[in-house]
């Protein structure tokens, strides 16, 4: 659940959201007096805004004390959030419905904006205003949608204009958890998003209000006795405004009301249903008797509406246009609904989503193994001998992994070790190698090196279908070669090599003669790393790729091993280019080493040569023998200095892709 920064943040937004909702739904219908399409209103807004809906409604709605609901609400702010209420709380909800349902069928983002806006517009339209209003206002349906049209469309516009671009921009952001109604993370969005339409639509509210296009807010008191008590109070306090007497419940509209301090000079403004046929509308466009309560010079025009729309045309326009300038809005929550990218990787309007997934952010929640800080990679796995089959099982998952004390990447493993397993064979072996897929997506396993049957050589979709979560494949063939090897996935390589998938495997020579000697011998595979902001991302050689931890044998300097050796006795080190962005320039201190076999091959005696550095390239081998020629510690490590560091820090002299040789006397 929580596998970044905000989402703690996430959290205390909804148990906020979550109480405000419930706080203002219970003092609604305790007795706010106001019409119940006001009340859902409230509601639907807290809900969607949390803290922020609540704060509207005890500042602009809420009753302070009883009676005095109607001269609360008259200035001409409040009136403004009381229509911007109910236009966001008809067109969020069709919004928010139309982007789960999208999502959930997996359309692009471009349909899931058209969708969204064509929703919205008809929920808030043809239900929130048409049909709630007529409860209130009284006149057929279709003349509540004929008049609610344009000033609709002018608030709509606006509220679109700025939530299509937040919504889309962070839907499809860095973290694209937020494409995904399963994640906290998408009601967080569609919660700012709402919050930036409700403050693009609010002054075109105001103005609709202003001109009696659009309602405020508005007071009705039901027939309840508690309330019948607080309207009788009411009568002589605001003796101008109309109440609720009948049980049919009428309404008395301060939302009709100009404010005092404005200069059209209206003071409380009474309408009754009955009244409305008897006057004059100047303009058909909204609910026009309140234009006719302006004076000529301030009553709407038609061009000022046609203006008004045009511009708010403009503003979505533009608020549609800019996120397909930024991300790719092809894409839809079934491409990338998940995923978290890494930071500084160029993701522009044409980037496929398959490049996202590839360079996604391992899911922190399908780790099923936690390795322990002292647990060690590339352990030699035994096999059972059946029929004279060598046979090994291996299995890919997600773990957690430990390259240095209390520094940890998630990666994708063999047998829950970084690297996998070392297989060690003997030249002649017959070998099976049962591979069993628990990873998220499917896999396959490459011999490096190996000569065998074509079926068994792993790459997915060239010799074989690759392995599915949650399927097994067995690679069976006999050995013929003898040297330093190594194993790595053949699948999404990109991916899953670069996040820890590779193994090595040794095979010792049938012929005691063909064996290089030396006293000891020491394995070297070597990974890039790419964690950032608690994330693992595969390292690779590209913008927002580039490592920052590096490993031998899983492990980063200081938490590589030490190797003891004596004076005079000879190392034979196996590096292995199990890396996947660069080329490692190995270098041992100390003296020469002889390069006596590449790629697993023996060199000829008079092919071999004598040298300090050896450039380790992804899929290299190099068996190398060094001997040691004075006492002391003496440093294996990569010579670019960048790779000898942990996220550009050094511990204890250094950090990465170094370790060092302790040599007694
Ligand atoms: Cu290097």
């Amino acid at each position: 659940m929580f596998v970044q920064p905000i989402d703690y943040f996430l959290l205390v937004w909804f148990v906020l959201a979550g109480a405000s909702t419930a706080y203002v739904a219970w003092d609604q219908f305790r007795g706010n007096p106001e019409p119940a399409v006001m009340k859902w209103g409230f509601i639907l807004v807290t809900l969607y805004l949390g803290p922020i809906g609540l704060l509207l409604y005890v500042l602009a709605d809420k009753e302070p004390r009883p009676g005095t609901h109607e001269e609360f609400t008259s200035p001409l702010w409040k009136q403004g959030i009381g229509s911007t209420i109910h236009c966001v709380a008809g067109d969020a909800t069709g919004i928010i419905v139309a982007a789960v349902i999208t999502a959930m069928l997996g359309l692009p983002m471009w349909v899931d904006v058209i969708v969204e806006y064509v929703a919205g517009f008809a929920f808030g339209l043809f239900i929130f205003q048409a049909l709630f209003m007529k409860n209130m206002m009284g006149g057929s349906y279709w003349e509540n949608v004929r008049k609610s049209f344009m000033p609709e469309f002018i608030s709509m516009n606006a509220m679109m204009a700025g939530m299509v671009p937040v919504m889309a921009m962070l839907m499809m952001g860095r973290d694209m958890r937020a494409m995904w109604p399963g994640e906290l993370l998408f009601w967080g969005v569609m919660a700012l998003g709402v919050l930036a339409g409700f403050a693009l639509a609010y002054p075109f509210n105001i103005w609709l209000v202003a001109k009696g296009l659009k309602h405020g807010l508005m007071t009705e008191r039901g027939p309840t006795p508690q309330d019948g008590a607080a309207d009788a109070g009411d009568h002589a306090a605001h003796g101008a405004t109309a109440q609720a007497e009948s049980p049919t419940g009428e309404t008395a509209h301060a939302g009709h009301a100009m404010p005092a301090h404005t200069n059209h000079a209206h003071g409380h403004v009474e309408h009754r249903e009955g009244d409305e046929p008897a006057r004059p509308e100047p303009m058909k466009l909204g609910h026009g008797q309140h234009g006719g309560n302006l004076p000529p010079a301030f009553a709407p025009t038609r061009a000022q509406v046609t203006a008004m729309a045009s511009f708010t045309t403009l503003l979505l326009a533009a608020g549609f246009a800019w996120p397909f300038m930024q991300v790719n809005m092809r894409l839809s929550a079934h491409d990338v609904g998940d995923v978290i990218m890494a930071p500084g990787m160029i993701m522009d309007f044409d980037t496929p989503g398959a490049a996202m997934r590839d360079m996604a952010a391992v899911d922190p929640r399908l780790v099923t193994y936690e390795a322990r800080d002292d647990e060690l990679g590339g352990r030699v796995l035994e096999p059972r001998i059946e029929n004279g089959v060598k046979v090994f099982d291996l299995e890919a998952s997600v773990i957690r992994w430990s390259i240095l004390p209390g520094e940890t990447v998630e990666a994708f493993a063999y047998n829950g070790q970084v690297p996998g397993p070392t297989l060690r064979v003997t030249e002649g072996d017959r070998v099976r190698i049962n591979v069993s897929n628990k990873l998220p997506e499917s896999t396959t396993v490459h011999w490096h090196g190996m000569i065998l049957p074509n079926e068994m050589d792993g790459p997915a979709e060239i010799t074989q279908k690759p392995i599915e979560p949650g399927e097994n494949y067995s690679y069976e063939y006999t050995v013929g070669q003898h040297g330093t090897y190594f194993y790595h996935t053949h699948d999404h390589v990109d991916r899953q090599q670069s996040l820890g998938l590779y193994g090595a495997l040794i095979i010792d020579p049938k012929d005691a003669a063909d064996v290089i000697p030396a006293d000891l011998e020491y394995t070297v595979q070597l990974q890039e790393w790419l964690k950032r902001e608690w994330l693992t991302f595969p390292a690779m050689p590209m913008e927002g790729g580039l490592p920052n931890f590096f490993t031998i044998n899983g492990k980063s300097f200081p938490a590589t091993d030490t190797i003891k050796m004596k004076v005079g006795q000879t190392l034979k080190v196996r590096f292995v280019g199990s890396h996947t962005t660069a080329i490692h320039p190995m270098h041992i201190h100390g003296g020469p080493f002889e390069v006596a076999a590449v790629d697993g091959m023996t060199l000829a005696d008079s092919a071999r040569y004598l040298a300090d550095t050896v450039n380790v390239g992804p899929g290299q081998r190099f068996d190398v023998l060094w001997t040691a020629l004075r006492p002391g510690k003496w440093l294996v490590h990569c010579h670019i200095p960048h790779h000898t560091t942990n996220n550009n820090v050094e511990v204890e002299g250094g950090g990465g892709l170094m370790l060092v040789i302790e040599v007694s006397a």
